[in-house]
């Protein structure tokens, strides 16, 4: 069985963070319903979903994603790196509860779940505006013991490390070169977003098929074209606030 675990919009969405993008007015009724598309998606790819209810005062709380990574062992509950996003955890790690024994970094480690990008036992940690060496450290002592090794990885020029680059399957990641080195991951078949679609690299693959933007037709075709099996959902309402596909659920496998 897969869970997927969301949570509604909040109605201050509009005050969400952003760092790479301009503000542009987000239509909340346009959002929900984007929103309610994807969970949908999600239902149809297998996924039983455990629905939060909105957090009213936590603008950015739908990207439920930042808040912590899931493994098959434990989940770690992150400490976002925006302050506006730290109460975010707390509720999350209720939910999380039942499903997974829990550890968490705490100060001075800061770590968006959007940078942790987990290849096997090999968890890469994008060092952006929001995640720092210190939460490298943490994870590896939290993590270590459970066979996994944590490595912090450069990047530039977007939000989070899986802004960048995501898994498409065991073999293959998504990635927009431009904005992370490729050498942490030499042992990929490395597929390359159309360079008209610099925000396609974020993808969400779930029980075999793949999420994926309608925003992006032509790094679409070029998946397609491989033989990945594709669902495609519209977020661009969504992506006003510089979320994707990945960041809007936890996924329990
Ligand atoms: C933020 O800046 O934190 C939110 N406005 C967007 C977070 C998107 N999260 C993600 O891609 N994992």
């Amino acid at each position: 069985m897969t869970i997927a675990i969301t949570r509604d919009i909040s109605p201050r969405f509009n005050e969400c963070e952003l760092t790479h993008i301009d503000r542009s007015p987000i239509d909340l009724e346009v959002a929900c319903a984007q929103h309610r598309g994807y969970i949908e998606a999600l239902k149809e790819l297998g996924c039983d979903i455990l629905e939060l209810p909105a957090e009213p005062n936590l603008p950015d709380s739908v990207f439920v994603e930042d808040t912590a990574v899931i493994l098959p062992e434990v989940a770690l509950l992150t400490r976002p790196g925006a302050d506006s996003r730290k109460p975010e955890v707390d509720s999350i790690a209720q939910a999380l509860a039942p499903y997974r024994k829990l550890v968490r970094v705490t100060a001075p480690a800061n770590v968006d779940g959007g940078d942790v990008l987990v290849l096997g036992k090999e968890i890469f940690v994008g060092m952006s505006t929001r995640s720092n060496q210190a939460a490298v450290n943490q994870m590896n002592e939290h993590l270590g013991k459970y066979g996994y090794r944590v490595i912090g990885v450069e990047m530039h020029d977007c939000l989070h490390l899986k802004t960048a680059v995501t898994r498409v399957d065991e073999n293959n990641l998504l990635i927009n070169r431009k904005w992370v080195n490729t050498e942490h991951f030499e042992g990929y078949n490395l597929i390359d977003v159309d360079p008209d679609e610099p925000f396609a690299a974020n993808c969400l693959p779930v029980n075999g098929k793949i999420i994926f933007p309608a925003s992006f037709p032509k790094t679409y075709t070029i998946l397609e074209s491989k033989g990945f099996k594709l669902r495609v959902v519209q977020v661009d309402e969504l992506a006003k606030a510089e979320g994707a596909v990945t960041c809007c659920s936890l996924i329990l496998a």
